[in-house]
């Protein structure tokens, strides 16, 4: 297993909509394991395979942060099949660090996917679990938190970390 690099806020790669996984093999699987690690190590609850710089429609979820096996949920290609009701609580995200915004998202969602088998799988969440699933399928379709706040917040977090990128390489 490996740790992998988690991109940051201003990287193309999570501007860009991922692309469908038609075949689930060793490579896929083994993508699967290092997000899991990757992950657990940030520590996260919820981790897309483009935040690793792999424009694919993969995600990781473990509300437990490595506390319980048999909560790690990967799935591939999700897709939300209904949503219901409307939260507002901050979020964050591992890929725009420290910042923490309250943002609406459905209650309850169904989603669907496959598992690394290969075997079709719905699965009914609420709650933070709904808003996790939310967040990472919004990642594979080239979407932040961040773009979904006001214009005028999403300028300033977008600046701040354009200021950190240019200070940083100076
Ligand atoms: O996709 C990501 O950037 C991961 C993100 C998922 C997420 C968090 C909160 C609401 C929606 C989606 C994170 O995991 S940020 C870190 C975090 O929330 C957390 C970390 C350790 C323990 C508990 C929470
Ligand atoms: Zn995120």
């Amino acid at each position: 297993m490996a740790r992998l690099e988690i991109i940051k806020i201003g990287h193309p790669t999570l501007a860009k909509k991922s692309v469908r996984i038609e075949k689930i093999d060793d490579e896929i699987r083994r993508l699967a394991r290092d997000m899991v690690e990757t992950m657990h190590a940030a520590p996260g609850i919820g981790l897309s395979a483009p935040q690793v710089n792999v424009s694919r429609r993969l995600i990781t979820v473990d509300l437990s942060v490595g506390e319980n096996k048999d909560e790690i949920i990967v799935l591939v290609n999700p897709d939300i099949l209904s949503r219901e009701g409307k939260v507002v609580r901050e979020e964050g995200c591992l890929s725009v660090p420290e910042i923490y915004e309250k943002v609406a998202r459905p209650q309850k969602v169904v989603v669907k996917g496959q598992d690394l088998e290969g075997r079709d799988r719905v699965l009914e969440a609420q709650d933070m679990l709904a808003r996790v699933f939310c967040h990472e399928i919004d990642h594979l379709d080239g979407k932040l938190f961040v773009d979904i706040l006001s214009p005028l917040k999403r300028k300033l977090i977008r600046q701040k970390f354009k200021k950190k990128d240019e200070a940083d390489e100076s």
